[in-house]
């Protein structure tokens, strides 16, 4: 059961009926005949996929698909000094948070001189194939792609990764960027605070959002903030920007405020302990803004930051001798999260219950 939850496309409830039918491997799940063609993509490459990624060779890919794009500019016609100016192409998630390795290649791409181009990636995967990457799909990139999915494996790289592009018309992109480069928990954060302001933010933008009932929200379909950069939609939340590397509030490396890794300083450090008791009533305020996680780290710092409007130095947070609030169901501390988030903002907060 474990071993075949970790193909990729398999999830618990799919792999309790194969294990039902009597499948242990994914040898004998290969065999059954019984996978669409993305498990089977999953199944083929499961080992590799559970290889996390060098920083450097999440850069290769990225420097890879950027070569692709740029000779599928050129085909176009695009003069090599104006590639730049055309398209752009951001490695982002874990990578563009300064972690020292990812699960997967996150790119994001923007042309720049026009609309969205449902070929364009299409062609980018043709063009690193043609380059010598090995590349399999989990999603076709055929018909009307603006996201792709699958693996790929560079020459000269033993092991295949999964690689998600995606393309973004240019009043999208500094959202698109926001969102992929998370992490999930800092997301998950800045949303809760956009909801509780009455917005809802996604990948395309901010716009209006309000409950009908106790489910339904009625979301606005105009973007209220047109945004050129990432800091442009922090500025119209009241947020102080965050680097890309202050935004890494998982809990997975970064347990007890400061044993995370990552490059260029930060990413992963904390203030130490932190969790200011007081900041628990300004988030149940908000009615529990649904910003805590699955795994018991709890988000709410960003929320609490700057719905408070106090801002304590995050060194007397420190050293408020206020317990780390351990609220975690997993038994971890969150504080590594309050510290990502908090860190410059310097409202402490955390002990939103883990379970939501
Ligand atoms: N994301 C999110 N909510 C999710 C999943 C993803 O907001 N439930 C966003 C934030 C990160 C980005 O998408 C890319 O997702 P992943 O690749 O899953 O995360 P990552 O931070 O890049 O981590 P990893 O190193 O495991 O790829
Ligand atoms: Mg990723």
């Amino acid at each position: 059961m474990a071993e075949l939850c970790k193909v990729h496309g398999v999830g618990a409830k799919t792999a309790q009926e194969f294990v039902a039918l009597g499948i242990r491997t994914v040898e004998q799940l290969v065999a059954s005949g019984r996978l669409n063609a993305q498990q089977l993509v999953g199944a083929k490459h499961y080992k590799d996929l559970q290889v996390r990624i060098p920083r450097s060779e999440v850069g290769e890919v990225a420097a890879a698909v950027r070569r692709a794009l740029d000779a599928v500019l050129m085909r176009e016609g695009v003069p090599q000094e104006r590639l730049a100016e055309v398209a752009e192409a951001t490695p982002c998630g874990s990578y563009r948070r300064g972690k020292l390795s990812s699960g997967d290649v996150d790119v994001l791409i923007c042309r720049r001189d026009g609309g969205l181009d449902p070929t364009l990636l299409g062609r980018v995967l043709v063009q690193l194939e043609a380059a010598g990457a090995e590349v399999e799909h989990l999603s076709s990139p055929s018909v009307d792609c603006e996201s792709y999915r699958g693996v790929l494996r560079l020459p000269a790289h033993p092991h295949f990764r999964r690689l998600d592009l995606k393309v973004y018309p240019q009043r999208e992109y500094a959202y698109a960027l926001l969102y992929f480069t998370g992490s999930d928990h800092f997301n998950r954060s800045m949303r809760a605070l956009a909801k509780a302001k009455g917005y809802s933010l996604s990948d395309h933008g901010l716009v209006r959002a309000h409950k009908v009932g106790s489910q339904n929200v009625v979301r606005g379909l105009t973007n209220l903030a047109p945004a050129e950069t990432e800091a442009d939609i922090f500025a119209y939340l009241g947020l102080e920007y965050k680097e890309p590397i202050d935004r890494n509030c998982d809990v997975r490396e970064g347990v007890g405020g400061g044993a995370g890794e990552g490059v260029g300083g930060g990413a992963g450090e904390g203030v130490g302990g932190g969790a200011g008791e007081g900041q628990h009533a300004e988030v149940s305020r908000l009615g529990g803004t649904g910003c805590s996680s699955g795994n018991g780290a709890s988000s709410s710092a960003l929320v609490s930051s700057v719905v408070a409007s106090s801002v304590v130095a995050s060194s007397v947070v420190a050293s408020s001798g206020v317990a780390s609030s351990g609220v975690a169901s997993s038994g971890v501390a969150s504080s590594g999260v309050v510290s990502s988030v908090v860190a410059s903002s310097g409202v402490a907060s955390s002990g939103v219950a883990s379970s939501g």
